[in-house]
């Protein structure tokens, strides 16, 4: 069950079953939660968040369980993690964590202080250097200064994502990419300087050894980054647009 503040959603083996609209906070209270009050029968595995996940989460997490699919968790197989919630750390355990040059914190894609890192395209930049190798999947979030020719990440010097003079995303130097722009690879077209979700697949694997956000040697990104991830495995398309609809 989700509620986002518009509608609660029941969905039934991931699949929603009922739509009830609804206004206003969830209401509060000290009483202890109870599971299975009153209930004769079995329970297993719950979960409480703290925001409304998208229906493709809801899919994800029953598909995940399903012994017969192979679907993982968003978790698996993350190795690199840059929230850019207050600071350039990295959240996985391999704490590669990157060297801020001049790029300020600044708001989110929803409007949160402090939440994301804003780049001039002059001179800022955030050196993570070696961040392991066979990369199978990167995804960011930006907000582009302008619609093209910005050089956004690099990845081993040879390797980087950019914007390219055509306005589209462009994984230059990987094998066999993938782009996928908002969770849908049907364009890699970036239209406007809005924020936009941007990810590449390459199951060929890329080794990020000089890992740079906002930066291709000297050429230098211009607009906001955040929520920057790479993991040593291909996302599926439903993982893509399960992340895109996340936070
Ligand atoms: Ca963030």
């Amino acid at each position: 069950m989700t509620y986002d503040g518009a509608n609660i959603k029941i969905y039934v083996d991931g699949i929603l079953e009922v739509t009830t609209p609804m206004t206003g906070p969830i209401g509060t209270n000290t009483a202890a939660l109870v599971m299975g009050s009153g209930m004769n029968g079995k329970l297993n595995d719950m979960r409480v968040y703290n925001r409304a996940l998208s229906q493709a989460e809801v899919t994800a997490w029953h598909d995940e369980y399903a012994p017969n699919l192979q679907i993982s968790n968003l978790q698996k197989g993350l190795i690199g993690w840059w929230r850019m919630d207050n600071n350039a750390k990295d959240s996985t355990n391999y704490a590669n964590n990157g060297t801020v040059t001049g790029a300020t914190l600044t708001t989110d894609r929803k409007g949160q202080s402090n939440r994301a890192y804003s780049f001039d395209g002059a001179s800022n930049h955030i050196l993570v250097g070696n961040a392991g190798s066979g990369i199978e999947t990167i995804s960011f979030w930006m907000k582009p200064s302008a619609t093209t020719s910005e050089k956004i990440i690099n990845i081993d010097g040879t390797r980087q994502i950019e914007l390219n003079s055509s306005s589209d995303i462009v994984a230059t130097g990987f094998p066999g990419a993938t782009v996928y722009i908002d969770g849908s690879s049907a364009s890699a077209n970036i239209s406007d300087t809005n924020w936009h979700f941007v990810t590449i697949v390459d199951a060929t694997g890329v080794s990020p050894s000089t890992l740079d956000l906002g930066a291709v040697s000297t050429d230098y990104f211009s607009g906001k980054l955040d929520d920057v991830r790479i993991y040593n495995r291909a996302l599926y398309p439903t993982e893509v647009t399960a992340l895109y609809d996340s936070y």
